[in-house]
């Protein structure tokens, strides 16, 4: 078994879908069962049968048993479906036993989730990520390649006998390959690494799009950007960033990041190895949360988004960006609600909201002026004397900041009035200890 490559049945087969739930209150709302319809649908085989199941009492070895086994054996053999998603955590113990007893394959939510990723990658980067992601899943629920592969050798069970040095063999088989993967994302990193410093010395700010997948983040990049990257209604439509510049209304650039989607039960493993793409985030100048309020999940998608990015910048050890948030697809609310979410907006001031229509554009011009009084606020202005061998520190002034006058005196000494963000005033002093620098109010 070749553990790296999407496994190819996966995307030709009808599936059957089923997402358990417990209790009371833990029923699937629409938006939930939409939500997995489209994961389902995103491997392209299409769907069987989809429905969810209350489970009182998860079965340890089967999440499933007793009536709802039977009817979920009864449906597979009545509709020939070689794929069963289970949309929850199954066990390794608990997947090897339904896929005996179905006699199909079974995967679950994190399963699925890796397969849609393993589909969309298209950066070598991106693939790496996935690649590693799904070794490091594998190498969790080894106990099910154990028995497969003991099986498939004739081991008779000693003990310490062949099925368990095969076991052993296997996990050092993946642990060479997730070594040889990681070594080769280091590689690719240190590119792209170099291309962000060329970024950071131009001091462009950064602001990334960020949110719940097919919140609308492509939509509106591709709306601001004038770009036509992917913008599907599909789950995880965006793996791999992209970055274009874009000049404000009054004319300063910043550099806008669009960025794959967060999920419910994002599965660590993935979080683990796109940890590098999800970091560069916390990188930025800017967070523009992307909530679509026309969905019903869009409160526990907005807290599932937080988490993680709470759980990034804690592992980081960096303090989360500020953060916009853009209250999207408004123009698929009735006329009164949508009224209301703009006085909402308004209103907000922790943090700032504004309501817009990616796909309409309604509100977009306002998303901007925001953005704008956001880079615009920690502006101060100052004023520089310089010296005829101040030759580097003039440079640098022209090369930052935005430059008012430049006066000389008889002396020939330059008197430079300019503005500058606070972070870029503190780099100047860092680097330019001794200057001559009066600042003046904020502007
Ligand atoms: N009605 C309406 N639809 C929108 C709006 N913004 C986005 N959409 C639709 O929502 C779907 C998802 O949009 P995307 O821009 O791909 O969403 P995304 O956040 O980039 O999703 P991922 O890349 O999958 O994380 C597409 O079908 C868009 O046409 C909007 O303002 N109004
Ligand atoms: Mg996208």
């Amino acid at each position: 078994m070749n553990l790296t490559d999407t496994d190819p049945d996966l995307r030709s087969d009808k599936a059957g879908v089923i997402i358990p739930w417990t209790g009371p209150g833990h029923r699937p709302t629409p938006d939930r069962v939409n939500e997995t319809n489209g994961l389902v649908e995103a491997l392209g085989g299409g769907l069987a049968f989809l429905r969810p199941e209350q489970v009182r009492k998860p079965s340890p070895s089967h999440l499933l048993s007793g009536g709802l086994l039977e009817r979920l054996k009864r449906d597979v053999d009545a509709s020939g479906v070689q794929l069963v998603v289970i949309d929850a955590a199954l066990s390794p113990i608990q997947q090897r036993n339904l896929e005996r007893d179905l006699q199909v394959k079974v995967i679950d939510r994190t399963g699925l989730i890796l397969e849609i990723f393993g589909l969309r990658a298209r950066t070598r980067e991106g693939r790496l990520q996935v690649e590693l992601a799904r070794l490091l899943y594998e190498r969790s629920r080894l106990v099910r390649t154990w028995t497969h592969l003991e099986r498939q050798r004739g081991g008779s069970g000693f003990l310490g006998g062949p099925g368990e040095t095969q076991l052993e063999a296997d996990k050092r088989m993946i642990d060479r390959q997730v070594s040889r993967l990681k070594r080769d994302l280091v590689e690719v990193r240190r590119t792209r690494e170099v291309q962000r410093t060329g970024r950071r010395r131009r001091e462009t700010p950064v602001v990334a799009l960020v949110g719940y997948t097919n919140a609308g983040k492509s939509t509106l990049f591709n709306r601001l950007c004038g770009a036509d990257v992917l913008a599907r209604d599909m789950p995880f439509a965006t793996l791999d960033p992209t970055i274009r510049n874009l000049a404000l209304p009054l004319g300063a650039d910043i550099a806008l990041v669009d960025t794959v989607g967060f999920i419910t039960d994002l599965p660590t493993h993935l979080i683990d190895s796109f940890r590098a793409t999800l970091e560069e985030t916390l990188e930025a100048d800017l967070i523009l949360h992307v909530r679509d309020r026309s969905s019903d999940s869009d409160a526990s998608q907005k807290s599932d988004v937080l988490a993680v990015l709470e759980a990034l910048s804690a592992g980081a050890g960096t303090m989360l960006p500020p953060i916009l948030e853009v209250w999207n697809k408004i123009d698929r609310l009735d006329p009164a609600r949508r009224h209301q979410l703009r006085l909402a907006a308004r209103q907000q001031v922790e943090p700032p909201a504004i309501a817009v229509s990616a796909e309409t554009g309604e509100g977009v011009p306002d998303l901007l002026a925001l953005i704008e009084d956001h880079f615009g606020q920690d502006q101060v202005a100052c004023s520089v004397t310089l010296h005829p061998a101040d030759g580097d520190l003039r440079a640098w002034l022209f090369a930052h900041a935005t430059i008012d006058a430049e006066t000389f005196d008889e002396a020939g000494r330059g008197l430079v009035a300019a503005r500058l963000s606070q972070k870029l005033l503190g780099r100047f002093r860092d680097q330019f200890p001794a200057a001559e620098i009066v600042v003046k109010t904020p502007v």
